[in-house]
């Protein structure tokens, strides 16, 4: 749980959001989200209170497109919890025996928001990004990278458009943390789009290197040092500075393979057990740089164990060349 005491910053941010303050225009407009029509499910999880969907719907030529949306139940808020007790109705008993009883309780809908996001038009790979299925653990050589891995990811993978709306300031200008302008060894730092910054129990920032001809771990050397101790010493003082959060409580590291081959830290609460922090994904970034001082080819060198998706055309890949 919660914000008891939680930086005035995010209080802030909150009425600002709340009063659908934005730079990027965000909040404007009729939401596709009205004319969503469903088409399946696909993924969910009881515990974290999550569903992905897909679904059509009409762009502005009136043309049906694809769309996912993922609901997620937000965290609770103590600074709200005796109103969600106290509410109107009142809770109603569902069972009780000895000292136990279940209740359910209704409460008022500014309490019982659901973080909502959404992609539209979404491609045939978003769809399948969210589709759960079975999954396969590949290890990548360096070769099979240089050989395999690296002609696919240049010939399909998610655009970067975002990336660089963000690096140019185009859009989420207004919730950038923290800046490092060097074009070489400086990032920008903002909240991830995965966290609702109601309470910090579930932080989740990004740092994106302002560099572009990085994709992924596999194209660091020792002369990204510089960046990577700039991305873990400055990101880990702006989130201690505007969250009250010290590094000692921080998970930073890097995703291999990530969803976009544009370098990029994720910075999140060590409390919080994030998507995507198994060990066949996360790389810790004090790991990263300890390898790339010990030698600075490591990761062009070293056999990188990962999952892929059983329709992964990666996954294709590597069995039609014999590795898997
Ligand atoms: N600020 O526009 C953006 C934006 N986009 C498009 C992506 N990100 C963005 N952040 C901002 N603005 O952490 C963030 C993503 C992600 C990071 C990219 O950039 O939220 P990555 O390249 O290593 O890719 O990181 P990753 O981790 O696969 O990305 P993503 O999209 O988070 O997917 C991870 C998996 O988490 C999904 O397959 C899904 O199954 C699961 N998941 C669980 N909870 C959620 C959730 N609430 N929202 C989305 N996915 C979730």
């Amino acid at each position: 749980m919660a914000e008891a005491g939680a930086p005035a910053c995010c209080k802030r941010k909150r009425e600002n959001e709340a009063n659908g303050g934005s730079q990027d225009g965000a909040g404007a407009g009729a939401s596709p989200l009205a004319g969503f029509q469903l088409q399946r499910v696909l993924g969910d999880s009881a515990r974290e209170k999550i569903i992905f969907l897909h679904g059509k719907v009409n762009d502005e030529s009136g043309s049906e497109r694809d769309a996912v949306v993922i609901l997620e139940k937000t965290p609770f808020l103590a600074e709200n919890i005796t109103d969600v007790l106290h509410g109107d109705p009142a809770p109603q008993l569902q069972m009780s025996n000895d000292v136990y009883s279940t209740y359910s309780l209704r409460p008022p809908s500014q309490l019982n928001e659901i973080k909502t996001t959404l992609i539209f038009p979404a491609t045939e790979k978003h769809i399948k990004k969210y589709l759960r299925q079975e999954v396969f653990l590949i290890q990548e050589t360096g070769e099979d990278y240089r050989n395999i891995t690296l002609p696919f990811i240049e010939s399909q993978s998610f655009s970067l458009q975002w990336v660089y709306n963000i690096l140019e300031k185009k859009a989420e200008l207004d919730r950038i943390v923290y800046e490092n302008p060097s074009p070489t060894d400086g990032f920008v730092l903002l909240p991830d789009f995965k966290w609702d910054q109601k309470q910090v129990d579930n932080l989740y920032l990004i740092a994106i290197c302002h560099i572009r001809t990085v994709k992924s771990l596999r194209d660091l050397s020792s002369e990204h040092l510089p960046l990577l101790t700039n991305i873990l010493n400055e990101g880990q003082d702006a989130i201690r500075k505007r969250y009250a959060i010290s590094g000692s409580h921080l998970r930073v590291y890097l995703h291999y393979q990530p969803s976009y081959y544009h370098l990029h830290v994720h910075f999140t609460a060590l409390g919080y057990d994030a998507p995507g922090t198994s060990v066949e994904r996360a790389h810790l970034l004090s790991d990263v740089i300890q390898n790339l001082q010990l030698d600075s080819q490591y990761y062009q060198k070293r056999t990188i164990t990962y999952a892929l998706r059983a329709d992964d055309p990666l996954l294709q890949k590597f069995r039609d060349a014999g590795k898997c």
